[in-house]
């Protein structure tokens, strides 16, 4: 058994859900598992005695313009890597945790290996300021081995960095306990939503990436010819835009706005259809719990969604920006309903061939021994 260390944005994001998710995964294979993160991460609720918890704090000292979060992390994780002898330093994202952790590997006594995931922000990051791209790089070259989320962003990364490191591509999976459909007879009908209309439900973090205002603009044609309801879950940056939108657009009573959910499950049952319509996803990790709870998706052919939805198969793949494609395909499924029960069916079976937990855990345990027994 191991004793691995784990990085990442304790908070909402699909990024800390798999980090932690496999933190709970690993501790029930008995390894002993430190969380090494700026808060308790969201999603570890319930008490594990092999999973330990090491908070950052930062100091506020009056000589720093800005509190120096990496520099306290770097320092934690040297504290922790020597205190703890752990075997495997696993964190989540090159920027800036990687670089924090090969800083840590410099600075303990004790021997460590990195294993790195990348989860796409590196990249967005590096669009946005390209002076980063030369920290990222030796973020992701000087760690013992490195993982991403789909082939896409693999490609990506690789011809963006220029760099010939082996990545290896882990999917991201869903917590098999949590992500089934759940039966609540009366969600909908509390909702105010009545039986014969459909459900399409949308959950970001309402960046400006994820395109809300074309869910927007595609429920409005598929309501018109569908009778339903718009179900958007998360907040963000975009949040009072879309909600401007939608008055605008005189949708005011067929959109809800949900805010932030914690059993978003329990709210995929109710739902007919999923829509993520991003610019840039390296994977989708929504796309994956949808179709886990049995509700086909639509997402845009970008980054990694078409790895994780079969197109004309448990769900539909269209172009980026095509509204008209977007509302005829929802159309098409809301109204065919054995059509919608096969895509239903076939992305249940989808998720647990391909991206079930055991299956993930496993090829993670595999990475880490190999790592380690490259010396
Ligand atoms: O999408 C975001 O804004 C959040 C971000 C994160 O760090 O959680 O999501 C990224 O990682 C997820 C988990 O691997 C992926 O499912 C998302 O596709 C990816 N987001 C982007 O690439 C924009």
């Amino acid at each position: 058994m191991k004793k691995i260390g784990i990085t990442c944005y304790p908070t909402v994001g699909g990024s800390g859900v798999i980090a932690t998710e496999l933190g709970k995964l690993l501790a029930k294979q008995g390894h002993e598992i430190h969380f090494i993160t700026s808060s308790l991460p969201f999603r570890l609720n319930s008490v594990y005695s092999n999973i330990y918890f090491h908070e950052v704090e930062i100091n506020h000292y009056p000589v720093f313009q800005y509190p120096p979060y990496d520099l306290a992390l770097a320092s934690k994780m040297a504290e922790v890597i020597d205190t703890q002898k752990l075997d495997i330093l696993h964190v989540h994202y090159a920027m800036p945790h990687a670089i924090c952790a090969i800083l840590a590997r410099d600075i303990a006594k004790h021997d460590v290996k990195i294993v790195t995931t990348l989860h796409g922000t590196d990249i967005t990051v590096l669009g946005i300021d390209k002076s980063l791209k030369k920290m990222i790089k030796h973020g992701i070259e000087n760690s013992d081995a490195v993982t991403a989320v789909s082939n896409s962003l693999v490609k990506q990364t690789k011809e963006m960095l220029e760099i010939e490191k082996d990545i290896e591509v882990v999917y991201n999976f869903v917590d098999e306990n949590e992500y089934h459909f759940q039966e609540n007879p009366v969600l909908k009908s509390q909702y105010r939503i009545a039986n014969h209309e459909k459900v399409i439900v949308h959950i970001s973090n309402f960046r400006k990436v994820k395109r809300v205002e074309d869910v927007i603009y595609a429920f409005k044609k598929i309501t018109n010819r569908v009778p339903s309801k718009l179900l958007l879950i998360g907040d963000g940056p975009e949040y009072s835009e879309i909600y401007q939108l939608v008055q605008d657009l005189n949708l005011h009573n067929n959109v809800l706005f949900l805010g932030k959910q914690k059993n978003v499950a329990e709210i995929l049952s109710i739902a007919d259809l999923k829509l993520l319509l991003s610019e840039k996803e390296s994977f989708g990790l929504v796309i994956l719990e949808a179709m886990a709870c049995g509700v086909p998706c639509i997402g845009s052919n970008v980054g990694g969604i078409p790895e994780v939805i079969t197109n004309n198969y448990n769900g539909f793949i269209t172009e980026l920006g095509d509204i008209d494609m977007v509302a005829n395909k929802a159309i098409q499924l809301l109204t065919d309903d054995k059509l919608w029960q096969q895509f239903s069916e076939h992305g249940i079976e989808h998720v647990k061939r391909n991206f079930n937990s055991k299956k993930i855990l496993h090829q993670y345990e595999q990475l880490y021994d190999k790592t380690l027994n490259d010396g």
